[in-house]
Protein backbone atom coordinates (compact mmCIF):
# COMPACT_ATOMS: atom_id res chain seq x y z
CA UNK A 1 0.00 0.00 0.00
CA UNK A 2 1.42 3.46 -0.55
CA UNK A 3 2.58 5.37 2.36
CA UNK A 4 1.25 8.56 0.74
CA UNK A 5 -1.44 10.29 -0.83
CA UNK A 6 1.12 12.89 -2.57
CA UNK A 7 0.14 13.29 -5.89
CA UNK A 8 3.33 14.33 -7.47
CA UNK A 9 4.51 11.27 -6.21
CA UNK A 10 2.05 8.88 -7.00
CA UNK A 11 2.01 10.23 -10.57
CA UNK A 12 5.74 10.06 -10.55
CA UNK A 13 5.52 6.17 -9.73
CA UNK A 14 2.31 5.24 -11.94
CA UNK A 15 4.62 6.74 -14.97
CA UNK A 16 8.16 5.08 -14.04
CA UNK A 17 5.65 1.32 -13.33
CA UNK A 18 4.15 2.03 -16.82
CA UNK A 19 8.08 2.41 -18.65
CA UNK A 20 9.61 -0.44 -16.51
CA UNK A 21 6.51 -2.97 -15.87
CA UNK A 22 7.02 -4.36 -12.97
CA UNK A 23 4.99 -7.39 -11.62
CA UNK A 24 4.33 -5.68 -8.61
CA UNK A 25 5.44 -2.26 -6.31
CA UNK A 26 5.90 -2.69 -2.61
CA UNK A 27 6.63 0.61 -0.31
CA UNK A 28 9.31 -0.14 1.86
CA UNK A 29 8.34 1.09 5.69
CA UNK A 30 11.71 0.54 7.25
CA UNK A 31 9.91 -1.30 9.66
CA UNK A 32 12.18 -4.41 11.36
CA UNK A 33 9.74 -7.08 9.75
CA UNK A 34 9.87 -6.01 6.78
CA UNK A 35 13.86 -5.80 6.81
CA UNK A 36 13.85 -8.86 8.12
CA UNK A 37 11.66 -10.61 5.43
CA UNK A 38 14.02 -8.99 2.61
CA UNK A 39 16.87 -10.07 4.13
CA UNK A 40 15.29 -13.90 3.99
CA UNK A 41 14.23 -13.35 0.72
CA UNK A 42 17.55 -12.00 -0.79
CA UNK A 43 18.99 -14.87 0.95
CA UNK A 44 17.00 -17.83 -0.66
CA UNK A 45 17.84 -16.33 -4.24
CA UNK A 46 21.17 -16.31 -3.11
CA UNK A 47 21.54 -12.66 -3.86
CA UNK A 48 22.80 -12.18 -0.35
CA UNK A 49 24.54 -14.84 2.05
CA UNK A 50 23.86 -15.02 5.78
CA UNK A 51 26.87 -14.54 8.09
CA UNK A 52 27.27 -15.84 11.63
CA UNK A 53 25.16 -14.87 13.79
CA UNK A 54 26.82 -14.78 16.81
CA UNK A 55 29.88 -13.52 15.66
CA UNK A 56 28.61 -10.92 13.15
CA UNK A 57 24.62 -10.63 14.40
CA UNK A 58 22.27 -9.29 11.34
CA UNK A 59 25.35 -9.28 8.97
CA UNK A 60 25.06 -10.36 5.37
CA UNK A 61 27.61 -11.02 2.35
CA UNK A 62 27.11 -9.87 -1.17
CA UNK A 63 29.03 -10.35 -4.24
CA UNK A 64 28.17 -7.88 -7.29
CA UNK A 65 28.98 -9.18 -10.84
CA UNK A 66 32.48 -9.07 -11.39
CA UNK A 67 32.52 -6.03 -13.86
CA UNK A 68 30.30 -3.93 -11.68
CA UNK A 69 32.38 -2.84 -8.92
CA UNK A 70 33.38 0.54 -8.57
CA UNK A 71 31.69 4.19 -9.57
CA UNK A 72 31.56 4.38 -13.46
CA UNK A 73 33.16 8.09 -14.18
CA UNK A 74 33.15 7.63 -17.59
CA UNK A 75 29.34 6.75 -17.87
CA UNK A 76 28.48 9.46 -15.68
CA UNK A 77 26.37 12.73 -16.73
CA UNK A 78 24.78 15.89 -15.67
CA UNK A 79 22.46 16.71 -18.04
CA UNK A 80 21.11 20.14 -17.66
CA UNK A 81 20.28 21.95 -20.90
CA UNK A 82 22.90 24.17 -21.57
CA UNK A 83 26.18 22.11 -21.87
CA UNK A 84 28.28 25.15 -20.46
CA UNK A 85 26.34 24.61 -17.06
CA UNK A 86 27.85 21.30 -16.79
CA UNK A 87 31.21 22.66 -17.35
CA UNK A 88 34.50 20.97 -18.99
CA UNK A 89 34.99 18.14 -15.98
CA UNK A 90 31.32 16.05 -16.37
CA UNK A 91 29.98 14.19 -19.29
CA UNK A 92 26.87 16.13 -20.66
CA UNK A 93 24.42 15.27 -22.68
CA UNK A 94 20.98 17.06 -23.76
CA UNK A 95 18.35 16.16 -21.47
CA UNK A 96 15.71 14.82 -24.41
CA UNK A 97 18.23 12.90 -26.29
CA UNK A 98 19.63 11.53 -22.47
CA UNK A 99 15.67 10.49 -21.51
CA UNK A 100 14.94 8.83 -24.94
CA UNK A 101 18.00 7.06 -24.62
CA UNK A 102 16.89 5.59 -21.13
CA UNK A 103 13.67 5.30 -22.11
CA UNK A 104 14.84 2.37 -24.08
CA UNK A 105 17.10 0.85 -21.41
CA UNK A 106 14.12 0.78 -18.87
CA UNK A 107 11.42 -0.16 -20.97
CA UNK A 108 10.30 -3.58 -19.63
CA UNK A 109 13.11 -3.63 -17.25
CA UNK A 110 11.61 -4.79 -14.26
CA UNK A 111 9.32 -7.38 -16.27
CA UNK A 112 8.72 -10.67 -13.85
CA UNK A 113 10.88 -8.35 -10.73
CA UNK A 114 9.32 -6.03 -7.94
CA UNK A 115 9.81 -2.40 -8.27
CA UNK A 116 10.60 -1.26 -4.47
CA UNK A 117 9.49 2.20 -3.53
CA UNK A 118 11.81 3.93 -0.34
CA UNK A 119 10.99 7.19 1.11
CA UNK A 120 14.53 8.13 2.18
CA UNK A 121 15.71 11.59 4.03
CA UNK A 122 19.47 12.78 3.67
CA UNK A 123 19.30 14.48 7.28
CA UNK A 124 17.38 13.82 10.40
CA UNK A 125 13.70 13.51 9.16
CA UNK A 126 11.63 16.63 10.02
CA UNK A 127 14.92 19.01 10.17
CA UNK A 128 14.32 22.38 8.28
CA UNK A 129 17.97 21.04 6.88
CA UNK A 130 17.00 17.81 5.75
CA UNK A 131 15.66 17.07 2.03
CA UNK A 132 13.83 13.80 0.70
CA UNK A 133 13.60 11.72 -1.75
CA UNK A 134 12.15 8.78 -3.46
CA UNK A 135 14.49 5.67 -5.01
CA UNK A 136 12.64 2.94 -6.86
CA UNK A 137 14.90 -0.10 -7.56
CA UNK A 138 14.29 -3.72 -8.45
CA UNK A 139 16.93 -4.87 -6.04
CA UNK A 140 16.85 -6.09 -2.51
CA UNK A 141 20.40 -5.30 -1.96
CA UNK A 142 19.67 -1.48 -3.02
CA UNK A 143 17.17 -1.33 -0.17
CA UNK A 144 18.94 -2.82 2.18
CA UNK A 145 21.87 -0.76 1.70
CA UNK A 146 19.50 2.53 1.71
CA UNK A 147 17.90 1.32 5.03
CA UNK A 148 21.56 1.54 6.70
CA UNK A 149 22.63 4.68 4.52
CA UNK A 150 20.08 7.07 5.10
CA UNK A 151 17.14 7.01 7.06
CA UNK A 152 13.93 5.42 5.74
CA UNK A 153 10.39 4.73 5.98
CA UNK A 154 6.78 5.80 6.87
CA UNK A 155 8.33 8.77 8.67
CA UNK A 156 9.67 10.14 5.68
CA UNK A 157 6.84 9.19 3.75
CA UNK A 158 4.65 11.48 6.08
CA UNK A 159 6.40 14.86 5.28
CA UNK A 160 7.78 14.30 2.07
CA UNK A 161 6.35 17.43 -0.66
CA UNK A 162 6.31 18.17 -4.00
CA UNK A 163 9.93 18.92 -4.60
CA UNK A 164 12.02 15.45 -3.43
CA UNK A 165 14.31 14.04 -5.71
CA UNK A 166 13.04 11.48 -8.20
CA UNK A 167 15.61 8.13 -8.27
CA UNK A 168 14.91 5.06 -10.73
CA UNK A 169 17.40 2.41 -10.12
CA UNK A 170 16.98 -0.63 -12.65
CA UNK A 171 20.02 -3.67 -12.61
CA UNK A 172 18.20 -4.55 -15.96
CA UNK A 173 21.28 -6.99 -17.72
CA UNK A 174 23.96 -5.38 -15.80
CA UNK A 175 25.57 -4.19 -19.05
CA UNK A 176 28.54 -2.21 -18.76
CA UNK A 177 28.13 -1.04 -22.53
CA UNK A 178 25.18 0.14 -21.85
CA UNK A 179 25.52 1.27 -18.01
CA UNK A 180 24.45 5.18 -17.23
CA UNK A 181 24.04 7.10 -13.99
CA UNK A 182 22.53 9.98 -14.83
CA UNK A 183 21.49 13.34 -13.23
CA UNK A 184 19.03 16.19 -14.21
CA UNK A 185 19.97 18.76 -11.46
CA UNK A 186 17.28 20.70 -13.33
CA UNK A 187 14.31 18.89 -12.77
CA UNK A 188 15.44 16.73 -9.49
CA UNK A 189 16.20 13.82 -11.22
CA UNK A 190 18.42 10.37 -10.85
CA UNK A 191 18.48 7.79 -13.54
CA UNK A 192 21.19 4.61 -13.00
CA UNK A 193 20.63 1.81 -14.80
CA UNK A 194 22.80 -1.97 -15.46
CA UNK A 195 24.97 -1.46 -12.56
CA UNK A 196 24.30 -3.20 -8.76
CA UNK A 197 27.13 -1.65 -7.12
CA UNK A 198 26.59 0.95 -4.25
CA UNK A 199 28.62 3.75 -5.52
CA UNK A 200 26.46 3.98 -8.41
CA UNK A 201 22.60 2.43 -7.29
CA UNK A 202 22.50 4.15 -3.90
CA UNK A 203 21.34 7.02 -5.25
CA UNK A 204 21.09 9.31 -1.60
CA UNK A 205 24.72 9.62 -1.36
CA UNK A 206 27.14 10.93 -4.42
CA UNK A 207 23.83 11.20 -7.22
CA UNK A 208 21.70 13.06 -4.36
CA UNK A 209 23.66 14.36 -1.39
CA UNK A 210 26.67 15.73 -3.69
CA UNK A 211 25.54 16.24 -7.32
CA UNK A 212 22.06 16.80 -7.01
CA UNK A 213 22.31 18.66 -3.50
CA UNK A 214 25.52 21.03 -4.68
CA UNK A 215 23.46 22.26 -7.73
CA UNK A 216 20.67 22.92 -5.42
CA UNK A 217 23.10 24.43 -2.46
CA UNK A 218 24.57 26.93 -5.09
CA UNK A 219 20.77 28.33 -6.40
CA UNK A 220 20.04 28.33 -2.43
CA UNK A 221 23.26 29.42 -0.72
CA UNK A 222 24.52 25.99 0.87
CA UNK A 223 27.07 23.65 0.38
CA UNK A 224 27.02 20.21 -0.44
CA UNK A 225 30.91 19.01 0.09
CA UNK A 226 32.51 15.68 -0.10
CA UNK A 227 33.97 16.37 3.24
CA UNK A 228 34.09 14.28 6.86
CA UNK A 229 32.62 16.01 10.05
CA UNK A 230 34.76 15.36 12.96
CA UNK A 231 34.32 16.89 16.56
CA UNK A 232 37.96 17.34 19.14
CA UNK A 233 37.30 17.43 22.38
CA UNK A 234 39.44 19.02 25.10
CA UNK A 235 40.43 18.10 28.61
CA UNK A 236 38.45 20.89 29.42
CA UNK A 237 35.63 19.20 27.60
CA UNK A 238 35.57 21.71 24.62
CA UNK A 239 34.44 20.65 21.66
CA UNK A 240 35.70 22.53 18.29
CA UNK A 241 34.09 21.01 15.07
CA UNK A 242 35.97 20.40 11.74
CA UNK A 243 35.46 19.96 7.83
CA UNK A 244 37.82 18.28 5.94
CA UNK A 245 38.28 17.12 2.14
CA UNK A 246 40.19 14.34 0.84
CA UNK A 247 40.50 12.47 -2.20
CA UNK A 248 39.77 8.85 -2.59
CA UNK A 249 42.40 6.97 -0.89
CA UNK A 250 43.81 9.51 1.82
CA UNK A 251 42.68 8.12 5.14
CA UNK A 252 38.80 10.04 4.85
CA UNK A 253 36.98 7.47 7.14
CA UNK A 254 40.37 6.74 8.86
CA UNK A 255 40.68 10.95 10.34
CA UNK A 256 37.17 10.99 10.74
CA UNK A 257 37.10 8.35 13.56
CA UNK A 258 40.53 8.92 14.86
CA UNK A 259 41.86 7.03 18.17
CA UNK A 260 44.60 10.04 19.76
CA UNK A 261 47.58 8.82 21.07
CA UNK A 262 48.01 7.50 24.27
CA UNK A 263 49.30 10.73 25.80
CA UNK A 264 45.93 12.57 24.51
CA UNK A 265 43.74 9.77 25.71
CA UNK A 266 45.52 10.28 29.09
CA UNK A 267 45.18 13.97 29.05
CA UNK A 268 41.54 13.73 28.03
CA UNK A 269 41.10 14.58 24.95
CA UNK A 270 38.32 12.87 22.93
CA UNK A 271 37.55 12.43 18.90
CA UNK A 272 33.59 12.41 18.22
CA UNK A 273 32.50 11.34 14.51
CA UNK A 274 29.99 13.02 12.96
CA UNK A 275 30.50 12.08 9.20
CA UNK A 276 32.86 10.09 7.16
CA UNK A 277 32.07 11.22 4.04
CA UNK A 278 29.73 14.32 3.17
CA UNK A 279 29.05 17.65 4.80
CA UNK A 280 25.99 20.21 3.28
CA UNK A 281 26.95 23.35 5.02
CA UNK A 282 24.81 26.45 5.58
CA UNK A 283 25.76 30.22 7.61
CA UNK A 284 23.81 29.75 10.56
CA UNK A 285 21.37 32.24 12.61
CA UNK A 286 24.52 32.83 14.36
CA UNK A 287 26.57 33.90 11.05
CA UNK A 288 28.69 31.05 11.97
CA UNK A 289 29.08 28.22 9.06
CA UNK A 290 26.91 24.67 10.32
CA UNK A 291 27.56 21.42 8.56
CA UNK A 292 25.67 18.48 8.70
CA UNK A 293 26.16 14.76 7.68
CA UNK A 294 23.22 13.98 5.80
CA UNK A 295 23.91 10.46 5.96
CA UNK A 296 22.94 7.21 8.36
CA UNK A 297 25.32 5.32 7.77
CA UNK A 298 29.19 4.27 6.54
CA UNK A 299 29.87 2.52 2.85
CA UNK A 300 33.56 2.19 4.01
CA UNK A 301 36.21 0.65 1.88
CA UNK A 302 37.21 -2.92 3.55
CA UNK A 303 41.05 -3.35 2.81
CA UNK A 304 43.32 -2.10 5.20
CA UNK A 305 40.30 -1.91 7.98
CA UNK A 306 42.10 -3.45 10.98
CA UNK A 307 42.43 -2.89 14.59
CA UNK A 308 45.35 -0.74 14.40
CA UNK A 309 44.33 1.43 11.25
CA UNK A 310 40.81 2.24 12.70
CA UNK A 311 39.18 -0.07 15.19
CA UNK A 312 36.43 2.86 15.15
CA UNK A 313 35.49 1.33 11.55
CA UNK A 314 35.85 -1.93 12.59
CA UNK A 315 33.85 -2.03 15.43
CA UNK A 316 31.05 -0.38 13.32
CA UNK A 317 31.07 -3.52 11.39
CA UNK A 318 30.54 -5.73 13.79
CA UNK A 319 26.81 -6.28 13.07
CA UNK A 320 24.01 -5.05 11.08
CA UNK A 321 26.65 -4.59 8.44
CA UNK A 322 26.47 -5.55 4.63
CA UNK A 323 29.87 -6.52 3.29
CA UNK A 324 30.10 -6.30 -0.72
CA UNK A 325 32.78 -8.04 -2.61
CA UNK A 326 35.43 -9.64 0.78
CA UNK A 327 36.51 -12.97 1.33
CA UNK A 328 34.05 -15.00 2.29
CA UNK A 329 35.64 -17.41 5.07
CA UNK A 330 33.76 -20.79 5.19
CA UNK A 331 35.12 -22.57 8.13
CA UNK A 332 33.63 -19.92 10.66
CA UNK A 333 30.82 -18.10 8.33
CA UNK A 334 32.38 -14.77 8.43
CA UNK A 335 34.43 -12.69 6.10
CA UNK A 336 38.16 -11.46 5.91
CA UNK A 337 40.09 -8.84 3.36
CA UNK A 338 43.47 -8.05 2.53
CA UNK A 339 45.00 -6.07 5.86
CA UNK A 340 42.79 -7.29 8.22
CA UNK A 341 45.12 -8.98 9.68
CA UNK A 342 48.00 -11.80 9.16
CA UNK A 343 45.85 -14.42 9.08
CA UNK A 344 43.88 -15.21 5.80
CA UNK A 345 40.86 -18.44 5.74
CA UNK A 346 42.35 -21.17 3.83
CA UNK A 347 38.88 -22.38 3.10
CA UNK A 348 37.55 -19.22 1.55
CA UNK A 349 35.68 -18.17 -1.32
CA UNK A 350 37.51 -14.89 -2.99
CA UNK A 351 35.38 -11.99 -4.00
CA UNK A 352 34.50 -13.37 -7.36
CA UNK A 353 33.13 -16.67 -6.04
CA UNK A 354 35.69 -19.01 -6.96
CA UNK A 355 37.42 -20.74 -3.97
CA UNK A 356 40.15 -19.43 -2.37
CA UNK A 357 42.99 -20.44 -0.04
CA UNK A 358 44.49 -17.27 1.28
CA UNK A 359 47.96 -19.02 2.33
CA UNK A 360 48.42 -20.27 -1.26
CA UNK A 361 47.02 -18.00 -3.83
CA UNK A 362 48.56 -15.43 -5.65
CA UNK A 363 45.22 -13.19 -6.32
CA UNK A 364 43.67 -11.12 -3.66
CA UNK A 365 40.88 -12.59 -2.32
CA UNK A 366 38.74 -9.62 -1.38
CA UNK A 367 38.27 -6.65 -4.45
CA UNK A 368 40.48 -3.41 -3.38
CA UNK A 369 37.12 -1.69 -3.81
CA UNK A 370 35.46 -4.32 -1.55
CA UNK A 371 33.03 -2.69 1.18
CA UNK A 372 31.25 -2.43 4.01
CA UNK A 373 27.63 -0.46 4.85
CA UNK A 374 27.36 -0.13 8.74
CA UNK A 375 24.98 1.68 10.32
CA UNK A 376 26.83 4.93 11.71
CA UNK A 377 25.37 4.36 15.28
CA UNK A 378 27.66 1.36 15.88
CA UNK A 379 30.74 3.50 15.55
CA UNK A 380 32.10 3.87 19.01
CA UNK A 381 32.74 7.30 18.73
CA UNK A 382 29.79 8.33 16.65
CA UNK A 383 29.27 12.14 18.41
CA UNK A 384 26.18 12.85 20.97
CA UNK A 385 25.86 15.43 17.92
CA UNK A 386 25.36 13.02 15.23
CA UNK A 387 21.09 12.81 14.81
CA UNK A 388 21.10 16.46 16.45
CA UNK A 389 19.71 18.15 12.77
CA UNK A 390 21.06 21.46 12.82
CA UNK A 391 24.25 20.05 12.71
CA UNK A 392 27.74 21.29 14.63
CA UNK A 393 29.50 24.72 14.25
CA UNK A 394 32.44 24.48 12.43
CA UNK A 395 35.30 26.25 13.28
CA UNK A 396 37.98 25.20 10.09
CA UNK A 397 37.95 23.59 7.11
CA UNK A 398 40.79 21.35 6.30
CA UNK A 399 42.31 20.38 2.46
CA UNK A 400 44.25 17.55 1.98
CA UNK A 401 45.99 15.46 -0.64
CA UNK A 402 48.65 12.62 -1.14
CA UNK A 403 51.83 14.06 -2.12
CA UNK A 404 55.54 12.38 -1.81
CA UNK A 405 57.50 16.09 -1.74
CA UNK A 406 55.73 20.10 -1.86
CA UNK A 407 52.84 20.55 -0.01
CA UNK A 408 54.52 20.72 3.77
CA UNK A 409 52.31 18.83 6.77
CA UNK A 410 49.89 21.00 7.09
CA UNK A 411 49.90 25.25 6.37
CA UNK A 412 47.19 27.54 6.89
CA UNK A 413 45.60 29.77 4.20
CA UNK A 414 46.17 34.02 4.55
CA UNK A 415 42.30 34.40 4.11
CA UNK A 416 39.25 32.80 2.41
CA UNK A 417 39.48 33.52 -0.58
CA UNK A 418 43.70 32.16 -0.34
CA UNK A 419 41.55 29.19 1.69
CA UNK A 420 39.22 28.77 -1.93
CA UNK A 421 42.48 28.65 -4.08
CA UNK A 422 44.07 26.43 -1.90
CA UNK A 423 41.11 23.94 -2.54
CA UNK A 424 41.17 24.67 -5.94
CA UNK A 425 44.38 23.16 -6.96
CA UNK A 426 44.06 20.00 -4.23
CA UNK A 427 45.83 17.03 -5.79
CA UNK A 428 47.08 13.68 -5.22
CA UNK A 429 49.77 11.99 -6.72
CA UNK A 430 49.22 8.37 -8.48
CA UNK A 431 50.46 5.59 -6.99
CA UNK A 432 53.92 5.72 -8.27
CA UNK A 433 54.86 7.97 -5.60
CA UNK A 434 54.40 4.62 -2.98
CA UNK A 435 57.06 3.53 -4.32
CA UNK A 436 59.43 6.67 -3.61
CA UNK A 437 58.81 8.12 -7.35
CA UNK A 438 57.32 11.47 -7.46
CA UNK A 439 53.89 10.10 -9.27
CA UNK A 440 51.74 12.12 -11.36
CA UNK A 441 49.74 14.86 -9.96
CA UNK A 442 46.19 14.43 -10.57
CA UNK A 443 43.91 17.66 -9.53
CA UNK A 444 40.74 17.11 -7.91
CA UNK A 445 39.54 20.50 -6.22
CA UNK A 446 38.09 20.12 -2.69
CA UNK A 447 37.68 16.42 -3.69
CA UNK A 448 34.41 17.19 -5.62
CA UNK A 449 35.75 16.79 -9.47
CA UNK A 450 33.72 13.59 -9.85
CA UNK A 451 31.10 14.85 -7.60
CA UNK A 452 30.03 18.18 -8.29
CA UNK A 453 26.75 18.59 -10.27
CA UNK A 454 27.46 21.75 -12.52
CA UNK A 455 30.38 24.01 -14.19
CA UNK A 456 33.20 23.52 -11.58
CA UNK A 457 34.40 27.73 -12.20
CA UNK A 458 30.64 28.71 -11.11
CA UNK A 459 30.89 26.10 -8.08
CA UNK A 460 34.76 28.19 -6.97
CA UNK A 461 32.29 31.23 -7.80
CA UNK A 462 30.08 29.86 -4.70
CA UNK A 463 32.47 29.34 -2.76
CA UNK A 464 34.10 32.91 -2.96
CA UNK A 465 30.47 34.25 -2.23
CA UNK A 466 29.73 32.24 0.77
CA UNK A 467 33.05 33.83 2.14
CA UNK A 468 31.60 37.05 1.59
CA UNK A 469 28.18 36.12 3.13
CA UNK A 470 30.54 34.80 6.61
CA UNK A 471 32.60 37.77 6.61
CA UNK A 472 35.07 37.74 10.02
CA UNK A 473 32.99 34.76 10.73
CA UNK A 474 34.30 32.49 7.88
CA UNK A 475 36.48 29.65 9.41
CA UNK A 476 39.92 29.32 9.15
CA UNK A 477 41.18 27.06 5.85
CA UNK A 478 43.96 24.57 6.51
CA UNK A 479 45.34 22.18 3.75
CA UNK A 480 47.47 18.89 5.34
CA UNK A 481 49.46 16.22 3.70
CA UNK A 482 50.04 13.04 5.75
CA UNK A 483 51.86 11.79 3.08
CA UNK A 484 55.07 12.76 2.65
CA UNK A 485 58.37 10.32 1.67
CA UNK A 486 61.83 10.23 2.52
CA UNK A 487 64.08 9.13 -0.06
CA UNK A 488 63.20 5.70 0.38
CA UNK A 489 59.75 5.62 -0.38
CA UNK A 490 58.67 5.65 3.41
CA UNK A 491 56.09 8.04 5.02
CA UNK A 492 57.82 10.37 7.14
CA UNK A 493 55.20 11.32 9.23
CA UNK A 494 53.00 8.69 11.34
CA UNK A 495 49.53 9.12 10.35
CA UNK A 496 46.83 7.83 11.77
CA UNK A 497 45.93 9.19 15.90
CA UNK A 498 49.20 11.29 15.64
CA UNK A 499 47.17 13.37 13.12
CA UNK A 500 45.67 14.52 16.17
CA UNK A 501 48.99 16.88 16.80
CA UNK A 502 48.19 18.57 13.64
CA UNK A 503 44.73 19.04 14.31
CA UNK A 504 45.35 20.82 17.79
CA UNK A 505 47.76 23.09 16.20
CA UNK A 506 44.85 23.83 13.83
CA UNK A 507 42.37 24.26 16.36
CA UNK A 508 45.16 26.68 18.40
CA UNK A 509 45.54 28.80 15.18
CA UNK A 510 41.45 29.30 15.00
CA UNK A 511 41.38 30.70 18.45
CA UNK A 512 44.74 32.99 18.07
CA UNK A 513 46.55 30.40 20.86
CA UNK A 514 49.63 30.06 18.68
CA UNK A 515 52.07 31.79 16.37
CA UNK A 516 53.31 30.89 12.66
CA UNK A 517 55.56 31.74 10.11
CA UNK A 518 54.50 33.43 7.05
CA UNK A 519 55.47 32.28 3.62
CA UNK A 520 55.13 32.28 0.06
CA UNK A 521 52.17 29.93 0.14
CA UNK A 522 50.56 30.82 4.06
CA UNK A 523 50.90 30.02 7.74
CA UNK A 524 53.53 27.35 8.54
CA UNK A 525 54.06 26.18 12.08
CA UNK A 526 56.78 26.42 13.69
CA UNK A 527 58.28 23.34 14.24
CA UNK A 528 58.31 23.71 18.61
CA UNK A 529 54.38 24.42 18.35
CA UNK A 530 53.43 21.07 17.06
CA UNK A 531 53.40 18.55 20.23
CA UNK A 532 55.60 16.17 20.10
CA UNK A 533 55.53 14.11 23.47
CA UNK A 534 55.46 11.14 23.77
CA UNK A 535 56.32 10.05 20.17
CA UNK A 536 59.79 9.38 18.94
CA UNK A 537 60.08 11.83 16.34
CA UNK A 538 62.83 14.41 16.01
CA UNK A 539 62.41 17.75 15.61
CA UNK A 540 64.56 18.45 12.38
CA UNK A 541 62.50 15.84 10.73
CA UNK A 542 59.21 17.78 11.49
CA UNK A 543 61.27 21.39 10.23
CA UNK A 544 61.89 18.97 6.99
CA UNK A 545 58.15 18.03 6.73
CA UNK A 546 56.84 21.55 7.08
CA UNK A 547 59.35 23.24 4.97
CA UNK A 548 58.35 25.46 1.63
CA UNK A 549 60.57 24.73 -1.15
CA UNK A 550 60.64 27.50 -3.79
CA UNK A 551 61.82 25.60 -6.55
CA UNK A 552 58.98 22.83 -6.06
CA UNK A 553 56.39 25.29 -5.73
CA UNK A 554 57.76 27.34 -8.74
CA UNK A 555 57.19 23.65 -10.83
CA UNK A 556 53.66 23.25 -8.96
CA UNK A 557 52.49 27.06 -9.77
CA UNK A 558 53.18 26.01 -13.59
CA UNK A 559 51.03 22.84 -12.95
CA UNK A 560 47.99 25.24 -11.30
CA UNK A 561 48.30 27.58 -14.48
CA UNK A 562 47.89 25.19 -16.89
CA UNK A 563 45.18 23.09 -14.63
CA UNK A 564 43.48 26.53 -14.52
CA UNK A 565 42.83 26.37 -18.32
CA UNK A 566 40.41 24.33 -18.34
CA UNK A 567 37.93 26.67 -16.75
CA UNK A 568 38.65 29.44 -19.02
CA UNK A 569 36.25 32.87 -18.24
CA UNK A 570 34.47 30.67 -15.76
CA UNK A 571 37.50 31.07 -13.66
CA UNK A 572 36.78 33.47 -10.62
CA UNK A 573 39.38 36.77 -11.03
CA UNK A 574 39.55 36.21 -7.51
CA UNK A 575 41.54 32.61 -8.06
CA UNK A 576 43.53 33.95 -11.10
CA UNK A 577 44.81 36.60 -8.81
CA UNK A 578 45.63 34.19 -5.68
CA UNK A 579 47.85 32.46 -8.31
CA UNK A 580 49.56 35.85 -9.16
CA UNK A 581 49.77 36.27 -5.52
CA UNK A 582 51.66 33.12 -5.55
CA UNK A 583 53.75 33.30 -8.01
CA UNK A 584 54.97 37.06 -7.37
CA UNK A 585 55.52 35.36 -3.27
CA UNK A 586 58.07 32.82 -5.20
CA UNK A 587 60.34 35.21 -7.25
C1 LIG B 1 33.37 7.01 -1.93
C2 LIG B 1 34.19 7.71 -2.94
O1 LIG B 1 32.95 5.88 -2.20
O2 LIG B 1 34.55 8.86 -2.68
O3 LIG B 1 33.11 7.60 -0.87
O4 LIG B 1 34.48 7.14 -3.99
MN1 LIG C 1 33.60 9.66 -0.89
Amino acid sequence: MALTTNKAVLNWIDEMAAMTQPDQIVWIDGSDAQIEALRAQACATGEMEKLNQELLPDCYLHRTAVNDVARVEDRTFICCHRQEDAGPTNNWMDPQEMYAKLKKLYTGAMKGRTMYVIPYSMGVVGSPFAKYGIELTDSIYVVLNMCIMTRVGTAVAEVIGDDFVKGLHAKADLDPENRYIVHFPEDNTIMSVNSGYGGNVLLGKKCFALRIASYLGRNQGWMAEHMLILGIQNPAGEVRYLAAAFPSACGKTNLAMLIPPEHYRKAGWKVWCVGDDIAWIRVGEDGRLWAMNPENGFFGVAPGTNEKSNPNALASTRRGTIFTNVVHNLDNNTVWWEGLDKNPPENAVDWKGNPWNGKTSDVKGAHPNSRFTAPAKNCPCISPKFDDGAGVPISAIIFGGRRAQTTPLVYQSRDWNNGVFVGSIMASETTAAATGAVGVVRRDPMAMLPFCGYHMGDYFKHWIEMGEKLGDKAPKIFNVNWFRLDEDGNFIWPGFGDNLRVLEWIIDRCEGKVGAEETAIGYVPKAEDINLEGLDFSIDTLKSILAVNKDQWATEAEGIEEFYTKFGGKLPAELRKELDTLKANLK
